[in-house]
């Protein structure tokens, strides 16, 4: 008979401690959740509101993600944290609780950016820009999604010419998060020896970045399109050790690992709000979260939100141990993001007429959750890539 004990009995839980997650994580893993949650409900959930209708996050959060520690919190040396797979998790999780859009910046400078100079780059690209990248004293992005190449890639346009010893870059990048706040740019072009990475100091002459207006989706984050014309780069602005596709995928593999768990936390905070409205809300004389209807709703949520927890925190031990396959992650990016979005519309249902209005966080959060589904792969894609991983057959094309 097992001698461990039940937790104590409470009036109310919130969903998560329903789930017993805290149990799964490292104290080193708590206070790495709890310090980004205090930094989100102090700092950024007081103005999330008004740099969502407004259109922007503004370029000094940078800093204060450096001195938080989150900018490359899983990598090593400097000036990282060296911190898990699955703090890195939590820390997404908490910023996305947040906004999208805070985890956006976080995933594209931590995973894209600096994982592309840490993995790919020379001992003189990593100490030239790694250590201001943790810190926030600059910016990067990441530039593979062309106008007329999302989900395919491999059939991008961009093109690095050699031009004696120098390299000289044509093309042209869409939907590019950060690409205006950047001071560096990590473009993937075609060459003749096949798909190469490039570090482009984003005032290079003949660089331009270009905002995305009108979006209806992750506003409080900076969205652009990259010109490249003649953009000309000494040899030692390539990335030595990214030969072929591969190379931008395996940085894709770290921030969709992001999402797994950033996902859940936009998921969270529509649930929580939710929960907390229905119980103030008197309809036909009771409060709303009284009815059977309503907690059919909440449970049913509560139920995926800790399945979908429990799938983040798997992939992120095996990650932490012997390593994650690029499938694997492609399940839990899938089905978290897919469920995610699915309560976040649940939730905004609960909150009638005063849901459509940013004083409430779900109908933001699913807004920005489109874009979740979409950037880092969509989610046909991460179907397909399931598919070929039973199957042993590629349906791409
Ligand atoms: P395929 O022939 O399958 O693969 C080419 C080579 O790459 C290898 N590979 C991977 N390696 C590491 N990680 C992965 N996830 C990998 N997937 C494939 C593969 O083994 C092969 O290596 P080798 O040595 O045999 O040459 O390539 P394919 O052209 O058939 O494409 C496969 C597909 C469709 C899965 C891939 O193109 C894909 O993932 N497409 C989706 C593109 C995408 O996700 N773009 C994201 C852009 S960045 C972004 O959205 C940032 S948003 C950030 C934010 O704001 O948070
Ligand atoms: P498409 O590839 O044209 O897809 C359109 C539809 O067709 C989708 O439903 C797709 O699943 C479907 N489809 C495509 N191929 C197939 C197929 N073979 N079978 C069945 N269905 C298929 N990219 C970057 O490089 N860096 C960034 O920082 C970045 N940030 C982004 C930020 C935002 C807010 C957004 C919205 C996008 C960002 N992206 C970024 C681009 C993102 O990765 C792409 O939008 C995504 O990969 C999809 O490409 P696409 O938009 O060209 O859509």
């Amino acid at each position: 008979m097992s001698t461990t004990t039940a937790p104590p009995k409470k009036d109310t839980y919130s969903p998560l401690e329903l789930f017993g997650i805290d149990r799964l994580l490292g104290e080193d893993e708590r206070d790495i959740a709890a310090t980004v949650r205090k930094f989100v409900d102090t700092r950024l959930r007081p103005n999330v509101e008004d740099w969502f209708e407004s259109a922007t996050l503004p370029r000094e959060l940078a800093k204060e993600f450096g001195d938080l520690g989150v900018l490359g919190m899983h990598l090593q040396g400097y000036g990282c944290a060296g911190t898990n797979a699955v703090s890195y998790g939590l820390a997404c999780l908490e910023l996305e609780a947040g906004d999208s859009g805070f985890r956006s910046f976080v995933s594209v400078q931590g995973s894209l950016s600096m994982f592309s100079i840490y993995r790919y780059g020379s001992e003189e690209h990593k100490s030239e820009w790694l250590p201001r990248l943790a810190a926030g004293d600059a910016i990067g992005c990441f530039g593979l999604t062309e106008p007329d190449f999302g989900s395919n890639p491999a059939g991008m346009r961009t093109r690095a010419r050699r031009d004696g010893s120098d390299w000289v870059l044509n093309g042209t990048k869409m939907w590019i998060t950060n690409g205006n706040l950047a001071d560096v740019a990590t473009v993937w072009a075609q060459t003749d020896d096949g798909i190469a990475g490039f570090l482009v100091p984003t005032n290079t002459p003949g660089f331009a970045a270009n905002a995305i207006h009108k979006k209806l989706s992750l506003r409080a984050s900076v969205t652009s399109e990259l010109v490249l014309d003649n953009v000309r780069l000494p040899a030692s602005a390539q990335l030595p050790l990214a030969e072929g596709l591969g190379a931008p995928l395996s940085c894709l593999n770290e921030a969709r690992f992001g999402i797994v768990f950033g996902s859940l936390g936009a998921a969270r905070d529509s649930l929580e709000t939710t929960i907390a409205y229905t119980q103030a809300r008197e309809v036909f004389d009771r409060p709303l979260s009284s009815y059977q209807l309503t907690q059919e709703k909440l449970a049913n949520m509560t139920v995926e939100l800790g399945k979908g927890m429990l799938l983040a925190i798997h992939l992120g031990r095996m990650k932490d141990a012997e390593g994650v396959r690029p499938e694997q992650i492609s399940l839990g990016k899938l089905n978290n993001v897919r469920e995610a979005l699915a309560i976040a519309r649940e939730c905004r249902t609960l909150l009638g007429g005063s849901g459509i209005t940013l004083e409430y966080s779900p109908l933001r959060h699913a807004n920005n959750l489109e874009s979740v589904l979409t950037y880092e792969g969509t989610s046909e894609m991460h179907l397909l890539s399931i598919g070929k991983a039973l199957t042993g057959q590629a349906a791409f094309r």
